[in-house]
């Protein structure tokens, strides 16, 4: 069969800016496909376009909740041409009835273990069901070589390979996706499979997409080491208390790593104490940004605001924090409440979240009557924030103790900072967005895009 992959992005959300890396997942669903199939991926954040009309039997559409929409109305096109249509991804696994809605079949999870071959067996079979899930979450010791062949590497500068360790966090984050979805126990990969498919990639720099790589100190360890004479730049996610093992954080450095994403979430006194995950004062916080910098690691520091105790006090914080600490970036995310989170449940019955529009689920834009402040103070104090971080002189004060490392570590720092800069000066219009009064915040996605079989049928 012809089996077309598409992660979708809607049109405003396309670049081709140095920022951009392409995803894991089509090229490890490609590499779980029979090779009796031909298989294409497209993804449209490189502005590929997709032609209706070629010869596919199956097109597989990846979601996430931003990206839904733009799926279903992709999925729409292809029905109409009689073709089958499967969705995975994280929107799909939390809220597969909707998904099913516009395509024929949904996979809900994990797509390892046999799952996604199944899939295509039952086309092939004329036996298709609605949804496919595993009964447990897969071991993925089985290494899938992901087709990075058939993958676009990149738009931009940096040529970044994505490479996954394993899955599941053992934090229990209550606005997050991952404990509920992909589980809170750890699962790995073996080394042995990572390094082997390390030493087979072309790109020079790997983007690690765990969710936190130093979880297990142990299996991180041995990775980092046989990583080193392999010579290869790398970024990832990781939490704070790496600093306190000298010797991992040196074997990171070692290995390649130049950067860490660290969800820090929030630095109020609040913040601090509910998540947990970091250090309790924001001092020591401060402090270990610096430690990472003296051994060479740059950190993102990512911070959530909006959340249940913030008041507007908490853009001057993180704004301290920012600049005491010369975190090199930052990802700043307005509260959203993805549909799978406790946040979601408990915003839902408070009628707290103000559209069910899932392409307005960026965290960007602010979609929430948040509890001490405003909607707009949110907005403005979220744009402020970033204004500040990326304003050009902050980018220089910021610069000195992040740049020394190395040339890279510099090219890295100035082209996502000024990266950071543009895309942010774009959206600089960004209004908190709510529903139209006439239109329900009811979570009834079809008053969007109807499906293609319902309008049909009428
Ligand atoms: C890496 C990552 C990023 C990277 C992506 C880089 C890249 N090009 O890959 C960056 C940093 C850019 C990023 C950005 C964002 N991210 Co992100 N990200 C992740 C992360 C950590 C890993 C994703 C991943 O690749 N996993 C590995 C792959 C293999 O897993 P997978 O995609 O789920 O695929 C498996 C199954 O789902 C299934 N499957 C998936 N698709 C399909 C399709 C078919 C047909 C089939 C059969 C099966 C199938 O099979 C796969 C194998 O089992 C996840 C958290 C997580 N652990 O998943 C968050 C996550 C996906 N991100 C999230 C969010 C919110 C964002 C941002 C909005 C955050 C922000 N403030 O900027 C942006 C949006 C970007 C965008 N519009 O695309 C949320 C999504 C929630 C939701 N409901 O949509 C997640 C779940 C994190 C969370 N805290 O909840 N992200």
């Amino acid at each position: 069969m012809n089996i077309l992959l598409i992660s979708p992005c809607p049109p405003d959300n396309q670049r081709h800016d140095s920022m951009s890396i392409p995803q894991l997942t089509l090229s490890l669903i490609a590499g779980m496909t029979p090779q009796e199939h031909e298989v294409k991926i497209i993804e449209e954040v490189f502005n590929e376009v997709i032609d209706f009309d070629q010869e596919v039997d199956v097109v597989g559409i990846s979601i996430m909740t931003q990206t839904a929409i733009r799926g279903y109305e992709i999925a729409n096109e292809f029905k109409k041409r009689g073709k089958t249509v499967v969705f995975g991804g994280i929107h799909a696994t939390v809220l597969p009835k909707e998904a099913k809605m516009y395509g024929d079949a949904v996979v809900i999870g994990e797509a390892e273990n046999g799952l996604w071959e199944q899939v295509l067996t039952d086309i092939k079979n004329h036996s298709l069901k609605e949804f496919y899930k595993l009964d447990k979450y897969p071991e993925l010791d089985h290494y899938i070589t992901p087709r990075r062949d058939l993958v676009k590497k990149t738009a931009g500068k940096f040529k970044i390979a994505p490479i996954e360790t394993g899955r599941g966090c053992p934090y229990n984050c209550d606005f997050c996706t991952v404990p509920k979805s992909f589980g809170s126990k750890q699962r790995h990969k073996t080394i042995d499979c990572i390094i082997k498919d390390i030493e087979n990639i072309e790109e020079q720099f790997l983007f690690f997409l765990d969710d936190n790589i130093t979880i297990n100190k142990k299996f991180a360890r041995e990775m980092f080491e046989r990583m080193i004479p392999l010579k290869k730049g790398w970024v990832g996610q990781a939490s704070i208390n790496i600093v306190n093992d000298k010797e991992l954080m040196k074997l990171a450095r070692q290995s390649g790593c130049k950067g860490l994403l660290i969800g820090f979430e929030s630095m109020t006194d609040t913040g601090l104490n509910k998540y947990r995950k970091t250090f309790a004062s924001f001092d020591r916080n401060v402090e270990a940004i610096k430690t990472l910098q003296d051994n060479g690691i740059m950190t993102m520091s990512s911070l959530v605001f909006g959340l249940d105790d913030d008041t507007t006090q908490v853009f001057d914080t993180a704004n301290e924090f920012i600049q005491k600490s010369k975190s090199a970036f930052l990802q700043a995310c307005a509260l959203t409440p993805y549909p799978g989170t406790e946040v979601f449940d408990r915003m839902k019955q408070e009628g707290s979240i103000l559209t069910d529009d899932w392409r307005q689920f960026d965290a960007k834009k602010v979609i929430i009557e948040p509890k001490n402040m405003t909607a707009d103070e949110l907005q403005a104090g979220y744009t402020e924030i970033k204004d500040k971080t990326y304003s050009f002189g902050s980018i220089m004060k910021r610069s000195l103790p992040n740049i020394f490392s190395g040339v890279t570590e510099a090219a890295l720092y100035f082209s996502l900072n000024n990266g950071a800069r543009k895309w942010h000066n774009s959206g600089l219009t960004a209004k908190p967005f709510r529903n139209n009064p006439d239109m329900p915040v009811d979570f009834d996605v079809t008053k969007y895009v109807q499906p293609y079989n319902n309008s049909h049928a009428k």
